[in-house]
C-alpha cells in the first residue's frame, strides 16, 4: 500500500492521527519472520528506526518489552545510553510510550514458567526482572504495564503438585508487583493478558474471563485489569467482542491487543481485520460506541513473505482497517432502517410488568401476571434482515 492510499477519494479520510491512539509494540514491526520451522527472513529493525517509521505513518505510541530495547545482559551504563537514545528518538518522532511489559518467556531460564515456575529461584528472578522492566517503562513515561504469562503453563499436569498452586503463585507475584508500584509511586495500571496455549501446551489463565475471575482475589484489584487479544480469544473459539464487553462493563479494559486469527490454529497475529472483518467490525463498533479511550494497540506482525517495505504496508493496513470500520460503525449507527428494527425488537407492550429491582410487591405482580406466549411468539425478530443490512454496510453498498 502506498501513501496515496492513506486517503480514500470515494469515502472519508483514513489517515491515522494521534487522537486515534494507535500503538505498536517494538516486537511487532521488529518481528523478523522466525517461526518454529524457519529462520529470520528480515534483518534486525533497530528500535530507534521503528520509532521513526511509526512517527512517519501516523502512529501515536510504541510499546516494548524490556529486552526489545535493552539486551538482557546489558551493563547499567549500556542500558542508560540505550534508554537515552530511545527517548530522544521518541521525542523526535512525536511518539509516546503508553505501555511497557516484560519478557518472561524468551530466555530458557523460563522454560518451566516464571511466576508459577516450580523453582523458587526462577520465581524470584521473574519478580526482579519485572521490577526492572517497570523501572524502565516508568522512565519512558508508560502508565500501563502488561503481563502476558506465555510460559505460565504445562505440557503435563504431572509437573505441578496441584494446579491451584499455580494460581496462588501468580497471585503472590501480582500482589508483590502492586506493592512495588505503590512504593515507587509509578502509577501503573496492570493489564493481564490471557492465552489458551502456545508456547505451553496449556496456559493457566486461558481466557480474559479467567483473569476477570482472578482479579477480585488480589490485594489491590483496583490496580489490575485485562489486556484481551483478538487472536488469543479466537484461538479459544470465543467471541472476542463479548469478552471485551465484559471487561469493559467490569471497568477492567485497561488495554487491548488488536490483530486477527483463524480459529483452530496456532497464534497467527495477523494484520487487524484481515481474517474476520465482520468480527473486527463488531469490535470496533463496541470500542467506539462506549468511547473506550485507551490505546488501540496492534499486536500483530507482517507475513513472513514480506520485506521491510511490506512491514510498513502491514502497519498502515492495521490502522487503515480500523478507521474504515470506525466509519462503517458510524454508518450503521446512523442507518434509519437498522435503528428502527433495533427499537422494534426491544419494545415492550404497556401491559408488561416491569421487573427491574426486586421488591415483594413487584414479585407478587410478576407471579400473578398471565403471559400470552402465543402473542409473544408473533413478535417480529427480523435478524436475517438486520444482519444483511450490516453486510450491505460492510460490503459498501449501503
Ligand atoms: C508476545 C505475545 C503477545 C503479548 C506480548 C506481550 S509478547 O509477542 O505473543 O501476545 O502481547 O508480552
Ligand atoms: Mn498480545
Ligand atoms: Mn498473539
Amino acid at each position: 500500500m502506498s501513501k496515496k492510499n492513506g486517503k480514500n477519494a470515494s469515502s472519508g479520510n483514513y489517515e491515522p492521527r494521534p487522537e486515534h491512539k494507535f500503538s505498536f509494540g517494538l516486537w511487532t514491526l521488529g518481528n523478523r519472520g522466525r517461526d518454529p520451522f524457519g529462520d529470520a527472513v528480515r534483518p534486525t529493525f533497530p528500535p530507534n528506526d521503528i520509532v521513526h517509521v511509526l512517527g512517519e505513518i501516523g502512529a501515536w505510541g510504541v510499546n516494548l518489552h524490556d529486552n526489545d530495547l535493552v539486551p538482557i545482559d546489558a551493563t547499567p551504563k549500556e542500558r542508560d545510553k540505550i534508554v537515552r537514545d530511545f527517548r530522544a528518538a521518541c521525542n523526535e518522532s512525536g511518539v509516546v510510550v503508553p505501555m511497557a511489559t516484560v519478557s518472561l518467556f524468551f530466555h530458557p531460564v523460563f522454560r518451566d514458567g516464571a511466576f508459577t515456575a516450580n523453582d523458587p529461584e526462577v520465581r524470584a528472578y521473574a519478580l526482579q526482572k519485572t521490577m526492572r522492566a517497570m523501572d524502565l517503562g516508568a522512565e519512558l513515561g508508560a502508565r500501563i504495564f502488561v503481563l502476558w504469562g506465555g510460559r505460565e503453563g504445562v505440557e503435563t499436569d504431572a509437573c505441578r503438585p496441584r494446579a491451584d498452586e499455580a494460581v496462588k503463585r501468580l497471585r503472590e507475584a501480582v500482589n508483590y508487583l502492586c506493592q512495588y508500584n505503590m512504593a515507587q509511586k509509578y502509577g501503573y495500571r496492570f493489564a493481564l493478558e490471557a492465552k489458551p496455549n502456545e508456547p505451553r501446551g496449556d496456559i493457566y489463565m486461558a481466557t480474559t474471563g479467567h483473569y476477570l475471575g482472578f482479579i477480585p482475589t488480589l490485594d489491590h484489584p483496583e490496580m489490575v485489569g485485562v489486556n484481551p487479544e483478538f487472536a488469543h480469544e479466537t484461538m479459544a473459539g470465543l467471541n472476542f467482542m463479548h469478552g471485551v464487553a465484559q471487561a469493559w462493563e467490569a471497568g477492567k479494559l485497561f488495554h487491548i491487543d488488536l490483530n486477527d486469527q483463524y480459529p483452530g490454529r496456532y497464534d497467527q497475529d495477523l494484520r487487524f481485520g484481515s481474517a474476520n472483518p465482520k468480527s473486527a467490525f463488531w469490535l470496533v463498533k463496541f470500542l467506539e460506541d462506549v468511547a473506550y479511550d485507551g490505546p488501540r494497540h496492534f499486536d500483530a506482525h507482517a507475513y513472513r513473505t514480506e520485506n521491510c517495505e511490506g512491514v510498513t504496508d502491514f502497519a498502515r493496513g492495521c490502522m487503515r482497517t480500523y478507521l474504515i470500520l470506525k466509519e462503517k460503525a458510524d454508518r450503521w449507527n446512523a442507518d434509519r432502517e437498522i435503528q428502527t428494527i433495533l427499537k422494534e425488537v426491544s419494545a415492550a407492550s404497556p401491559s408488561v410488568p416491569k421487573n427491574g429491582r426486586y421488591s415483594p410487591t413487584g414479585a407478587q405482580t410478576l407471579l400473578s401476571h398471565v403471559f400470552n406466549k402465543d402473542a409473544m411468539m408473533q413478535k417480529r425478530l427480523p435478524y436475517e434482515l438486520l444482519d444483511q443490512l450490516t453486510v450491505d454496510v460492510l460490503l459498501g453498498v449501503r
